[in-house]
């Protein structure tokens, strides 16, 4: 149910992305143990954040067999990062038996399986192609009363996949080289139409690239235990 409030909250909003912040995510401390569940809405308001609340979420980074690594571009109608370009696809487990498990990083793998088919229409990828490789915890602002703070898990996988969009989610999406990501990055600087997330920013400018050299070897640059604190 909607209140007087949130009638303000989400004035001009779209209908499917305003439904969606009903979604109860995963309450975490610091130390990534979940505490409560509390709705996407709430999680993302800058005033709780600003509080100090945190939430759990999941970062795919789909590449092909040519080692080329899947961008989306998020629709107008993302209330949080509209049009921002970023990595493969990027949401929250939630607060739900099969996506509150933290053996073998369970449940952002199920949560990640479930988002690739939601937002790409991806249906090839199983819990056990997805690699995860460390967590990172960041703040970010995003406009107005709106903005992240979360511990990320990032997820990779290596596969050929078919792409089916899902036009409320995703306004375009492509491959790109090393060499082409770093165009884009270049472009951004430059033009003020072509934006970017600012985790999918911070994660190119510190981890993303050594990892993206040993893709057939993960093992040796994966670190389980950390919480990278940005
Ligand atoms: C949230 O992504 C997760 C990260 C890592 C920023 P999102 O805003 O795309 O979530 P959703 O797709 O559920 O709206
Ligand atoms: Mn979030």
């Amino acid at each position: 149910m909607m209140g007087a409030a949130d009638s303000e909250i989400f004035q001009g909003c779209d209908d499917e992305q305003v439904r969606l912040m009903a979604e109860m995510c995963i309450e975490i401390d610091t130390d990534d143990n979940a505490i409560g569940s509390v709705s996407k809405k709430e999680a993302h308001l800058m005033p709780n954040i600003n509080k100090g609340l945190l939430h759990r979420a999941f970062s795919v980074f789909l590449f092909n067999t040519e080692g080329k690594l899947l961008l989306q571009q998020r629709a107008t109608e993302k209330i949080t990062f509209p049009d921002c370009w970023t990595n493969t696809c990027c949401s929250h487990p939630l607060s739900r038996p099969e996506e509150i498990l933290t053996k073998d990083q369970m449940g952002a793998k199920n949560a990640a399986v479930r988002k690739l088919d939601h937002e790409l229409g991806i249906t090839g990828v199983t819990t056990d192609q997805l690699e995860f490789l460390t967590r990172i915890q960041y703040m970010a602002p995003s406009d107005g009363m709106w903005g992240e703070h979360e511990i990320d898990y990032i997820l990779f996988a290596q596969c050929d996949v078919e792409v089916h969009a899902n036009e409320n989610e995703v306004r375009a999406y492509k491959y790109v080289t090393q060499d082409e990501l770093k165009d884009l990055f270049r472009q951004s600087e430059t033009d003020e139409s072509v934006k970017i997330t600012p985790w999918f920013k911070l994660i190119c400018e510190t981890l993303l690239y050594k990892w993206w050299d040993n893709l057939a070897c993960l093992q040796k640059v994966k670190d389980v235990e950390t919480i990278h604190r940005f």
